[in-house]
């Protein structure tokens, strides 16, 4: 059976996250980006903005010019978030075979969902209807063959498309399109083309591959089996999480044992409460320390099982800062606690261990009053010491350079 992929992109998706929260805005010229006299360009542009000439990574200062009437909105990006949470979640409804790409943008593998939907096409229109019904946002979709022509298919439908491009007609359906309608064709590939002659998708797909190659070296490979309407690229669900880390960069280098305890304690209890968030156990624990003069060093260590409590976590980063700081002197910049080798919580060994069993109760206790009052409403006597050096919020303290690895 032919496969068939379907491209789904939200239409001008901040502004229209923006126009559902305030109707007012809707049909009228709107930017998100910043403000205009600030620097910066256009994030997301309506329409109506479109209209008048404005699109995607123009300064904002030009947008104005264009537009002045237009109306600019910093932007947030958790409600994009939050809204992109709820979009991908219809899409999971329809069908497993689901790629994110972006915020707004993901893939779908539809091969063999017409014996529930009549056809494809049907399919698309109900994934359409359910986003308008259930977020006031519109989609566009492309159906195709290949990840390349559904995602052109779905751009060329904007807004509020649908278009689908039978099987076979990829090269007829490219040929007549400007080259900067295939995906991987940036301003500078453009540029080198259109100076060739060639200005159409089937031009491109026409010329020979050598000279390609000469040109573009391995990307012209790609250019010229894209221009082809041929990409056997799957859709590749998004990977399991391998690993989960934590770690900050003190404002001052420290020696503070009492400070590398209290961050490290932090830091576990973050990653414990992902951990279980995530329904995951970790087996290999993982110190990171910068010292003052940038050399850095990582010491790890396998736990004989899987766990997921701050304790655990905790007392396992501590004997590693132990061993590190007794080789080493040096003040430290940075500190960092990562877990990996992550498993699934089968069924618990050790249920007869009443520690271990209790230790697990009181973790599931502190993650639910902590997702009732936020995560410092409960703390170690150990990490209220991080309430003199770190600001709070209700999502917990805000540590200098978070970083959120996965
Ligand atoms: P896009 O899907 O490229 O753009 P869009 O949804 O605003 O408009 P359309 O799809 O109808 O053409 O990007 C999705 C969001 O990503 C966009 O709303 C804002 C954000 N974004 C940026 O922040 N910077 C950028 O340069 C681009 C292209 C998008
Ligand atoms: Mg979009």
């Amino acid at each position: 059976m032919a496969q068939r992929i379907m491209h789904i992109d939200l239409d001008a998706f901040f502004v229209s996250v923006e126009q559902v929260l305030n109707p007012e805005l809707k049909g009228k010229p709107v930017v998100v980006g910043g403000r205009p006299d600030r620097r910066g360009v256009v994030a997301s542009a309506s329409y109506e903005a479109r209209a008048f000439g404005l699109h995607a990574g123009m300064p904002l200062t030009t947008a104005c010019r264009l537009c002045p009437h237009a109306t600019f909105i910093e932007g947030s990006f958790p409600k994009y978030r939050h809204a992109s949470q709820k979009f991908m979640a219809i899409l999971a409804d329809f069908s497993p075979y689901l790629e994110p790409v972006s915020l707004d943008e993901a893939y779908m593998d539809a091969t063999g969902f017409e014996s529930i939907h009549g056809s494809i096409h049907q399919m698309a229109i109900a994934i359409k209807q359910h986003i308008t019904y259930k977020l006031s946002l519109y989609a566009s979709i492309g159906i195709a063959g290949s990840k390349v022509v559904a995602k052109v298919a779905s751009e060329l439908s904007k807004p509020d498309g649908l278009l689908e491009v039978a099987d076979g007609e990829e090269r007829p359906f490219l040929a007549p399109l400007p080259i900067a309608k295939l995906p991987g064709i940036g301003k500078k590939t453009e540029r080198i083309l259109n100076g060739l002659g060639i200005n159409t998708i089937g031009e491109l797909s026409s010329m020979p591959l050598h000279a390609l190659r000469s040109h573009f070296g391995a990307a012209g490979e790609l250019l010229h089996r894209y221009a082809n309407g041929i990409d056997d690229r799957q859709v590749k669900l998004p990977g399991a999480t391998k690993s989960i880390s934590r770690e900050t960069t003190f404002s001052k280098d420290t020696k503070d044992r009492s400070l590398l305890k209290a961050t490290i304690r932090y830091l576990s209890e973050r990653i414990g409460s992902e951990l279980r968030q995530r329904d995951k156990q970790a087996k290999r624990i993982t110190l990171k320390l910068r010292y003052a003069d940038f050399t850095t060093i990582t010491r790890h260590y396998t736990l004989g099982q899987g766990s997921n409590t701050d304790q655990t976590i905790f007392d396992t980063g501590l004997q590693l800062l132990r061993k590190a700081l007794s080789a080493k002197k040096k003040p430290i910049r940075l500190i960092g606690i990562g877990v990996s080798n992550l498993i699934e919580p089968g069924r618990q060994l050790d249920m007869l261990n009443y520690s271990a069993k209790r230790l697990e109760q009181l973790n599931k206790a502190i993650d639910r009053i902590r997702k009732k009052y936020g995560f410092t409403a409960i703390q170690t006597g150990r990490t209220l010491l991080l309430k003199e050096i770190f600001p709070e919020t209700k999502g917990g303290y805000t540590l200098q350079t978070p970083s959120l690895s996965r």
